[in-house]
């Protein structure tokens, strides 16, 4: 089998590209020493996170050279998300670290007055280029009509001609209205700032046509049939499915559902509280969702398998067989925090994090942890101390590998005085006529009620540095009666990090309206679509007719 060469320095998910590569016929060979990358015939540099941090690590482990003389003696190179970012000459991230400079410009913070920043989420990759007889060509595999799946804060801002007149050819997306640099080639190089081990069947085509040196080849006709609809970003309307995973009382692994967080049948009269709900297998459940066209899928470890060894966590497992046919991001929630094994040895929150991404999960998802260290930040005046699991994960990981899972319930008021917290105004007074409501965080799945409310816990932890919120809500979840639309506004107005609506999903409808009457970036559901009630194309296609703009799975 042919083989290409990937550099390794620690960054995130590497597992679904070697994944990507043996799935399209290629076995991947590690570079491990400066020395090695002068053996490489194909070099791919993955990348993700700090861009000085990536850079400097490069210089230190003295990588720099032999990679650039790689380069510059016509091999073929693939750089992914900072791997492009690392060829130009620097980013406003760290301005005192240089990039490679083989390509001339220098990467900006999006601004994020109009949008959420780290951009998360599918966009496009736009080329112009044509052949001698102008008809429209595809780059590396690239077509008009694919979305591809981003993840960064910083980009290459796109100039006309700029590159071009250096001999690049350029692909592009938008994001709000800012025109980006989204991939760009020339001769033996090609980069893309969004991750196509990643990007599904699209983007399996672009590392496919890497791997086979074919840089351009003709458009087929479909792929010029871009859907007519539009979003604000630029971005889809992007969908999760989400597994919520435990031990059933017969010790198996299974996707469960609960209603308000209990998980437990309520019909099932075995001893107090029935049996836990088995509505099928993780990994089974995960590749039906992908081929439905979920933008995502997340898993969350709902008991904490605290009497485990780190390293048997089962989820672990879990993440290798899905990663393994399931090309698009995933995320694992569930335990994430400071821990002790039952051996005695403590283990850090990056410890099992770094286990969770080498095992193919992109983002990890901290729930009670989070509560924990918002209460700190607070107690500490508001400094952060850099030791909490979310400060020592996105430092090493980059702030999109942190998301907060939040659980809030609401606290009804009759007036905004009876409570020291942040309270809305709400068109669903509570039992007693209350007009008004906070939300107040919990811990535990729900079982701790903390004096925290959600706008204080989001601003604290976008503050400690995660990238984006998956914002529960215990009131709706299970419910079928659509999103929390006053909880979701309240959140969005608070913080500039991305936020993922959930609980509440019964129906397409519901995903419509969340997108138009709150400025949510996600939305995920679990429940209608375990109970086989919705499939998540079906949500899609009435986005779609609903003229949301959306990415549809491609075989
Ligand atoms: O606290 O870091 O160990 O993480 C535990 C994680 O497990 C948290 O993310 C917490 O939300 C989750 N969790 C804990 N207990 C439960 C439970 O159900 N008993 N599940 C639980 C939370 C919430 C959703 C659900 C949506 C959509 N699940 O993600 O999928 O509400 O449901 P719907 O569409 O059916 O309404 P830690």
């Amino acid at each position: 089998m042919p083989t290409v060469y990937l550099l390794d320095y620690v960054a995130g998910n590497i597992r679904s590209l070697v994944n990507a590569i043996e799935k399209l016929g290629w076995t991947v060979d590690w570079i491990k020493s400066p020395e090695d990358v002068a053996k490489a015939d194909a070099l791919i540099l993955p990348g993700v996170g700090h861009f000085g941090h990536c850079l400097s690590q490069f210089s230190s482990a003295a990588y720099r050279e032999p990679i650039i003389a790689h380069i510059q003696a016509g091999k073929p190179f693939l750089g992914i998300c900072v791997g492009l970012q690392a060829l130009f000459e620097g980013s406003e991230e760290d301005p005192d670290v240089p990039g490679f400079g083989i390509a001339k410009g220098r990467l900006k913070r999006f601004d994020a007055s109009t949008k959420s920043v780290p951009q998360i989420g599918w966009n496009s990759a736009k080329t112009s280029v044509k052949s001698d007889n102008g008809e429209p060509l595809s780059l590396y595999g690239l077509s008009p009509s694919s979305k591809y799946y981003y993840v960064h804060s910083y980009a290459v801002p796109y100039r006309e001609g700029e590159l071009e007149k250096d001999g690049w050819m350029v692909a592009t997306g938008t994001y709000g209205t800012e025109t980006f640099v989204g991939a760009i080639a020339k001769d033996n190089i090609l980069a893309t700032q969004f991750h196509p081990e990643k990007s599904g069947a699209a983007g399996l085509r672009l590392i496919k046509a890497f791997l086979e040196k074919r840089k351009l080849s003709p458009l087929s006709p479909e792929s010029t049939n871009a859907s007519k609809a539009t979003s604000a970003t630029g971005l889809t309307n992007r969908i999760i499915a989400c597994l919520d995973v435990r031990t059933n009382d017969a010790g198996d692994l299974v996707v469960t559902k609960g209603d308000q967080y209990d998980v437990r049948e309520k019909s099932d009269s075995v001893s107090a509280g029935g049996q836990v709900r088995n509505l099928g297998k993780p990994v089974e459940m995960a590749q039906k969702y992908y081929e439905q066209g979920a933008d995502e899928v997340t898993f969350l470890n709902i008991t904490s398998f605290r009497n485990c060894p780190v390293t048997d966590l089962p989820m672990l497992e879990i993440l290798r067989r899905t990663s393994e046919t399931v090309f698009v991001p995933l995320t694992i929630g569930g335990g994430i925090r400071d821990t002790t094994d039952p051996d005695g040895r403590a283990v850090s929150a990056r410890e099992i994090a770094g286990l969770y991404f080498a095992s193919g999960a992109d983002k990890v998802s901290i729930g009670s942890d989070a509560v924990n260290a918002a209460e700190e930040l607070y107690a500490n005046g508001g400094k952060p101390t850099g030791k909490t699991p979310i400060e020592t994960i996105s430092a090493a990981y980059g702030n999109q590998a942190v998301v907060i899972s939040v659980d809030p319930r609401r606290v009804y008021v009759t007036s905004p005085s009876d409570t020291t917290h942040h309270t809305i105004h709400t068109k669903y007074p509570g039992p007693n006529g209350e007009e008004y409501c906070w939300y107040q965080c919990t811990a535990k799945g729900g079982r701790e009620g903390r004096d925290v409310d959600v706008r204080q816990l989001v601003q604290a932890v976008e503050k400690l540095g995660a990238g984006e919120i998956l914002l529960n809500c215990i009131d709706r979840d299970g419910s079928n009666r659509g999103f929390d639309l006053e909880l979701i506004r309240d959140v969005k107005e608070a913080i500039k990090i991305p936020v993922i609506a959930s609980s509440g999903a019964g129906k397409p409808a519901h995903f419509a309206e969340v997108f138009r009457e709150t400025h949510t970036d996600a939305a995920l559901g679990a429940g209608m679509f375990h109970r086989g009630e919705f499939t998540v194309k079906q949500v899609k296609d009435h986005l779609q007719e609903e003229g949301l703009l959306v990415r549809q799975f491609e075989a």
